[in-house]
């Protein structure tokens, strides 16, 4: 028995006045205290707190009005919230092995998750026994847009781990492409093109590297580079990169289609934190899209492992960029939905740094200083990170140092910033604890809307039950009321979500039951077609090529069509099942019992997994997804005959 629940009282209804009223609100439906009786202080705090619950509360059965995208970090798969429930709705595996679904098992996502590495990877990796990374490093999904909004295409999103990029399809929420970025390292900082639409995805390579890295240089960091990837958003592939100076955190691009943005915390080109550290200003690169366009066309590049790279360094920047002088160490790079204003987290200085980006041209073509772009740095707090926005002027920024997330003005910064006495800050509002990014719903779009405030912090220390020693991260959301913020939701989260965007539920429209003829399995496919066996008209069957065994079969709740077959050990077996069910949410699965193998097959998808058959004797293969009344029995028999029988 816990302290306190002898007399009937938890220790979190002791809390306070606002957080029993709050609970006592939460237990009479969120509604009941806004009528009569004794209205004290500890009421009126409840009231707030109970019209804030309202505000947020998606009743069981109800659909939440807004999708989240989430990243995972370290954990390298893209997660599905509703919001404002902050109900986890699904995980989706990009750079992770995932056993639910069999990605990085299956036939299909094993190309998805290979096809992309260049050849020297392949090479490495196959020397570490390995056909494709591990892990990712999954810190930002970003949508796709058309002029300046979401249009619920794709979903794109890097990994620093092991320098890639990967795309989502919105129509099934599947990753479709994953491609290695060469040249840089540490993909770390990822935007889509806003204007006209997306038809690049930019990326920040995090880490120097020698020019060129193949050995030969390794601690002279004066010829270390880095490296800004444009990728074609349409086919995944490089269409350039700007070599520059400093390294890249990360990245934002205009509403015009002219300007893309990154931040660099080691101008120094240091290799170590002091010398990350020693000067006083680091710079925002802006990249002249345009420019480098025509420097490409004009063939001033070099082509380096394939790639068309534009020299955009210190002294040889041409028109191609501009490095505006920024205070040491920022990190955030968010662009206003004013279309006009780019806010720069200072981290290591208490600011924000506020760039026009319509006095970018004078830089670029008339000689302007560089520094005359910032109309603004208000002082904000301790360890400023990121900003999100709500469309009506105001900026959010999370101050990681501080635990707090300040609410500011941004005309009135600008007008500070002119020696105007205006103090440019709304409030400040704690959050628990040490915030990294944030968002709004919409935020960095021109549908920017001040309902929700989402702060993703760091560390949850007490706000859990404890579960050893390592910890969730605690996600909060706050209800934006004026010029007021109510916490209204704590939500534990696994490592860990850097990033999130919140869209529009009408804008993300994805299929309940897949496609026969979908592009996903058309590998596989293709090679039924060379077997004979028509996958639309299913035809049950085994075929034997040598060794290889490829076993043809459907399923249909709650059987698989074929009960057994027979093989020799050692043979590779691919078996490849179509689910015929046609219905929302009926999902088979199928799993060779001690194989290593598992995977999920949708509504009418095919999907198929190699394996080498194992010892002689009797495997039971079944559905793993739970299908049917009948869902136990959805099973079947492999015998794998001695060899030499
Ligand atoms: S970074 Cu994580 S808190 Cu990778 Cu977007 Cu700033
Ligand atoms: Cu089919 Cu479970
Ligand atoms: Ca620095």
């Amino acid at each position: 028995m816990s302290e306190g629940s002898k007399t009937g009282i938890t220790r979190r209804g002791m809390l306070g006045a606002t957080a029993g009223s709050a609970a006592l609100a939460g237990a009479l439906g969120g509604r009941a205290l806004v009528t009569g009786g004794a209205i004290g202080a500890a009421t009126l705090a409840g009231t707030t707190a109970a019209r804030a619950a309202e505000a947020t509360n998606v009743e069981p059965g109800q659909l939440d009005e807004y999708y989240g995208f989430w990243s995972s970090g370290q954990t390298g798969e893209m997660r599905i919230l509703g919001i404002p429930s902050m109900r986890e709705l699904m995980r989706v595996p990009v750079f992770n092995i995932d056993s639910a679904t069999g990605w990085g098992i299956t036939n299909e996502s094993r190309k998805i998750l290979t096809e992309g590495l260049t050849e020297k990877t392949k090479k490495f990796l196959a020397a570490n026994g390995l056909e494709f990374p591990r892990n990712g490093d999954l810190h930002h999904v970003h949508m796709s847009f058309t002029e300046g909004r979401y249009d619920g295409r794709f979903l794109f999103m890097n990994d620093k781990a092991n320098t890639r990029v990967a795309r989502v399809r919105c129509d099934v929420m599947k990753t479709d492409k994953i491609i290695e970025i060469p040249n840089a390292k540490g993909i770390h900082g990822l935007r889509p093109q806003k204007w006209p639409r997306t038809n690049y995805v930019f990326a920040n390579g995090e880490d120097e590297v020698p020019m060129v890295n193949d050995g030969k240089i390794l601690d002279d960091p004066a010829q270390y580079v880095n490296f800004y990837t444009a990728i074609n958003a349409d086919d995944m592939t490089v269409a350039w990169q700007v070599m520059v100076t400093g390294n890249l955190d990360n990245t934002d691009a205009d509403y015009e289609g002219k300007y893309a943005f990154s931040t660099s915390y080691n101008s120094e080109m240091g290799m170590t934190l002091a010398d990350m550290t020693a000067a006083d200003m680091d710079h925002v690169v802006v990249y002249n899209i345009a420019e480098i366009e025509k420097g490409i066309e004009a063939g001033d590049f070099i082509e380096l492992n394939g790639v068309k790279v534009i020299d955009g360094r210190k002294g040889s920047e041409k028109n191609y960029v501009r490095y505006i002088p920024v205070p040491n160490n920022p990190h955030g790079c968010n662009m206003a939905p004013d279309k006009v204003h780019l806010c720069i987290g200072g981290k290591l200085s208490p600011t924000v740094s506020v760039i026009d980006v319509t006095k970018l041209e004078d830089v670029f073509y008339n000689g302007a200083d560089p520094r005359s772009v910032v109309v603004a740095e208000p002082e904000l707090g301790l360890g400023p990170l990121h900003t999100c926005f709500d469309g009506q002027g105001r900026a959010y920024t999370t101050l990681f140092l501080d635990s707090q997330v300040v609410v500011w003005d941004i005309e009135k910064a600008i007008k500070a910033y002119a020696g105007e006495q205006v103090d440019p800050i709304v409030t400040k509002a704690d959050v628990h604890y040490q915030p990294g990014h944030n968002s709004t719903a919409e935020g960095e779009t021109l549908d920017a809307s001040a309902k929700f405030y989402i702060t993703m912090n760091k560390f949850s220390k007490d706000r859990f039950l404890n579960v050893g020693p390592l910890k969730p991260e605690n996600e909060q959301v706050f209800l934006i009321d004026g010029d007021k913020l109510t916490l209204v939701h704590d939500g534990p989260t696994f490592a860990e979500p850097h990033d999130s965007i919140i869209v529009h539920a009408s804008k993300v429209n994805p299929l309940s039951v897949w496609d026969r003829q979908d592009r996903m399995w058309a590998e596989t496919r293709k090679q039924a077609e060379a077997d004979g066996v028509d996958l639309d008209d299913y035809q049950d069957t085994v075929i034997r090529d040598g060794n290889k065994v490829r076993v043809y079969m459907s399923s249909q709740a709650p059987q698989f069509a074929i009960e057994s077959f027979t093989v020799k050990e050692g043979d590779e077996v691919t078996v490849c099942v179509t689910n015929l069910d046609d219905i929302d949410d009926l999902t088979h699965g199928f799993t060779m019992g001690n194989h290593g193998v598992a995977m999920e097959i949708g509504p009418q998808a095919t999907s198929s997994v190699t394996f080498i058959a194992g010892q002689p004797g009797v495997y039971w293969y079944y559905c793993q997804w739970f299908c049917h009344a009948l869902h136990m029995e959805m099973r079947g028999r492999m015998f794998v005959e001695p060899r030499n029988a």
